[in-house]
């Protein structure tokens, strides 16, 4: 028996935690034996959670798929990959032969961006397809946050990170990072970040229909109506210009006037009742946040998925500008990662298509996926007849689920890059399953990006790689092959993903010219991460818009905010639905181990006991919640959490499907929250889907 250590990342989700995790070799067969966060990882420190330790049993689940897998009928048979591969090429060439290009479409699920290989090769075979019919999760997550960097910094990826290590004052809207262990904010140990803001004097003020566990631990939370956060950021904003509350930027800045004009008449009182918080705090609010010296407001997925997605993260950007808070220490920072896409890519396009049906705004090339399902159910032509979808399971994740399954039922043809026959998947002709991440070598080329530190670090595979497996960058090289081999496209040769990450390291700011001299082949030295320093303002230099100066009133934006002055009065007596994460679980693929799933159920409903009782509804019992688009049965909880008027239910339940080969996470499936949400409930300026704030009713099953 031989025991080996190997230090690593965890890549489940954006906390980037440092892991120590043992092998033991027995009889030729190499198994993890532990897995514990790692104390001298620079960044994360020890921290871990519950799911670190699940790594294993992806490793382990028979549920995984370990080779390509063709439905015919009901009955999944094994297939060869060159096979695979030769009939992707042949069914996804003839249907754009015969229906042009953009009758096949993509979706990217969120692994995607955990995954290097996917983020450095996905585009060597995706890019070939030539769809407008692009489409992935940034559409049910942080779409307006990218709109708003693209429009006011030129840069979709410009994300200023709050400088959480270094605040007095920390406002946080619709984001819940001890759940979610933080988002757009890469922090590891989030819980003893916030609790040092308040141990040196500084304080944490949470906004959230829903007490969250981050609201628990905060010195002030305020309950706002679901939805309702550009109601209350406006507030803020005018209560900072009509009280005088404003401090200078070094920042070049365009149009501030405009902006000051345009919220004149969104005082607090005028404001009060769309978000439900009254005026006295808004001002009050207003007043503490500009007295701080540090001061960030952060806004994350809760304010990012409703209908003014775009104009919360564009308020969040103005009061951090407004109070001299952006682009400096103790505010809002951006990073400058060792592997930097802001200097390699251009600042992407906004609005240049639209889609065929709703006539949806394209960003950066994708459309916004709450049209995906009408796309391929409106005959006409440029109907979408095929579909790839990788790392993603859109019938769990995006609104109006069954709408998008009966889509999925009529197509020609669709293929899944994934590791399981889920939700999704099941519709799929071909599933193929790359590598788990643990056969990978790992660089983060993404969340290094939103770190509250610089920090990079570059890790081996730790098990080696099953003989007949590929990694996912393979399988697209082997599809780029087979598919423009097809059609004579002339395919670039291209490298390993840890060849191109040497490269961007080398060229980039810690590269070759500097004394950093990072490379893969450097980074090796450091086994528990590198740390390159704390934020520093650098945004002035790194504009990318004409002229590089911040623009305070984008075109696009201005226009928005009549949308929101004309919007309806709430309704008397409205319950809105919203969502909830669990430190246990992960979008909708984590529910298969048993380690993760064990004890009571997280899935109910959570309502407040006063909206129970005037339904006479009793704790824990079975309802039928409908909205527009359908109706599930769940179990509801009594919950003095939650906002009266507001219910809560998680996403990514609902594995009782027929077809599902997920055994565990099928044993308990909970219903899926996106089988109520509407994709016709928008942010329309982005297309982004209001995923929060979904009326619904409630009563007795
Ligand atoms: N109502 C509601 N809906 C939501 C949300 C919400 O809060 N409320 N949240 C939204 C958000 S923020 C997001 S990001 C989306 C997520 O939505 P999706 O990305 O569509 O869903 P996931 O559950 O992350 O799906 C992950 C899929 O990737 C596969 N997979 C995992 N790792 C790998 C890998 O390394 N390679 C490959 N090829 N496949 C892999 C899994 O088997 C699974 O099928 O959901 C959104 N939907
Ligand atoms: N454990 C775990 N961690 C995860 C994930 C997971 O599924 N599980 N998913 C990962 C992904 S893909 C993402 S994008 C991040 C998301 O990370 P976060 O942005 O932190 O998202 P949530 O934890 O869903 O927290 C959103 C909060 O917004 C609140 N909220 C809902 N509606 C509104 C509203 O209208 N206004 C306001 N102010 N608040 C509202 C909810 O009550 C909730 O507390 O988490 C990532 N990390
Ligand atoms: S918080 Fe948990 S899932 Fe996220 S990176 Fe850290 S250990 Fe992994
Ligand atoms: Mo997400």
């Amino acid at each position: 028996m031989t025991k080996t250590l190997h230090h690593r990342a965890c890549h489940l989700c954006e906390a980037i935690c440092g892991l120590t995790i043992e092998t033991t070799r027995a009889d030729d067969a190499v198994r993890i034996t532990s897995i514990k966060g790692d104390p001298l990882d620079t960044f994360s420190r020890g921290h871990i959670c519950p799911k670190a330790v699940a790594l294993q049993d992806i490793q382990n689940d028979p549920d995984r798929l370990r080779q390509p897998m063709r439905r015919v009928g009901d009955e999944w048979l094994p297939m060869e990959w060159d096979e695979a591969f030769a009939l992707v090429a042949e069914r996804l060439a003839a249907i754009q032969a015969r229906h042009g290009q953009n009758a096949v479409a993509i979706y990217q699920g969120n692994p995607s961006v955990h995954n290097y290989g996917l983020m450095t090769h996905s585009n060597y075979f995706l890019g070939l397809l030539k769809t407008r019919n692009r489409f992935s999760a940034t559409s049910v997550d942080q779409l307006p946050q990218h709109l708003s960097s693209h429009l006011m910094y030129g840069h979709g990826l410009l994300l200023p990170i709050p400088d959480i290590d270094h605040t007095d004052f920390m406002l946080i809207l619709g984001g819940n990072p001890l759940a979610s262990n933080g988002s757009i904010m890469t922090v590891p140990d989030v819980e003893k970040r916030l609790k040092a803001i308040q141990a040196r004097g500084g304080k944490v003020v949470v906004v959230d229909p829903r007490r969250s566990e981050t609201a628990t631990i905060a010195d002030q939370h305020l309950f706002v109506r679901p939805g309702g956060d550009a109601a209350l950021l406006f507030g803020l904003l005018n209560t900072l210009f009509a009280e005088g509350l404003t401090r200078a930027s070094h920042l070049p800045v365009d149009g501030l006037d405009e902006v000051r004009r345009a919220v004149a008449g969104f005082s607090a009182e005028s404001m009060s009742p769309l978000c439900a918080v009254p005026a006295p705090r808004i001002r009050q609010l207003a007043r503490d946040f500009a007295a701080a010296d540090k001061a960030v407001c952060y806004g994350r997925m809760g304010v990012s998925t409703q209908s003014f997605g775009t104009l919360c993260h564009w308020l969040v950007q103005l009061i951090n500008l407004v109070t001299g808070n952006l682009d400096r220490v103790g505010g809002a920072l951006c990073t400058e990662p060792a592997v930097d896409l802001v200097a390699s890519t251009s600042g992407g396009h906004f609005n240049r298509w639209q889609s065929r049906v709703s006539g949806l705004p394209e960003y950066a090339g994708e459309l916004p996926v709450s049209a995906l399902a009408e796309e391929m159910l409106s005959e006409g032509e440029g109907q979408v007849r095929a579909l790839v979808t990788v790392a993603g399971n859109p019938v769990l994740s995006t609104p109006n689920g069954r709408q998008l399954e009966q889509a999925l039922d009529g197509l020609e043809f669709m293929v899944s890059i994934d590791l399981y026959i889920n939700e999704t998947t099941r519709y799929a002709d071909l599933i193929l399953p790359s590598t788990s991440a643990l056969e990978n070598d790992h660089y983060d080329t993404t969340f290094n990006m939103f770190a509250v530190r610089n920090v990079s670090r570059f890790n081996r595979a730790i098990l080696a790689k099953p003989a007949g497996a590929l990694h996912d960058w393979e399988i697209f090289v082997g599809l780029a092959k087979a598919f423009s081999s097809l059609t004579g496209q002339v395919l670039k040769p291209t490298m390993a993903p840890a060849q191109m990450i040497d490269m961007g390291l080398r060229m980039g700011r810690y590269g070759d010219a500097s004394p950093h001299k990072l490379s893969v082949r450097t980074l090796e030295d450091y086994p528990h991460g590198v740390d390159l320093g704390a934020l520093k303002p650098n945004l002035a230099p790194r504009l990318k818009t004409l002229g590089q100066r911040v623009q305070a009133a984008p075109a696009a934006i201005m226009a928005d905010i009549a949308r929101f002055a004309g919007q309806q009065a709430p309704e008397v007596g409205e319950l809105l639905m919203i969502g909830r994460r669990h430190v246990r679980s992960n979008n909708s693929w984590m529910h298969n181990y048993h380690r993760l799933v064990k004890g009571k159920p997280r899935h109910q409903l959570l309502m407040h006991p006063d909206d129970l009782a005037s339904r006479g509804l009793e704790n824990g019992q079975r309802v039928r919640v409908s909205s527009r688009v359908g109706m599930i049965e769940v179990e509801v909880l009594a919950s003095l959490e939650m906002m009266p008027g507001v219910v809560s239910l998680p996403h990514g339940w609902g594995h009782a499907r027929p077809g599902v080969k997920m055994g565990i996470a099928s044993g308990q499936p909970g219903s899926s929250a996106n089988d109520l949400t509407d994709e016709r409930q928008l942010d329309v300026l982005s297309g982004n889907a209001a995923l929060n704030g979904v009326p619904v009713t409630v009563a007795a099953a």
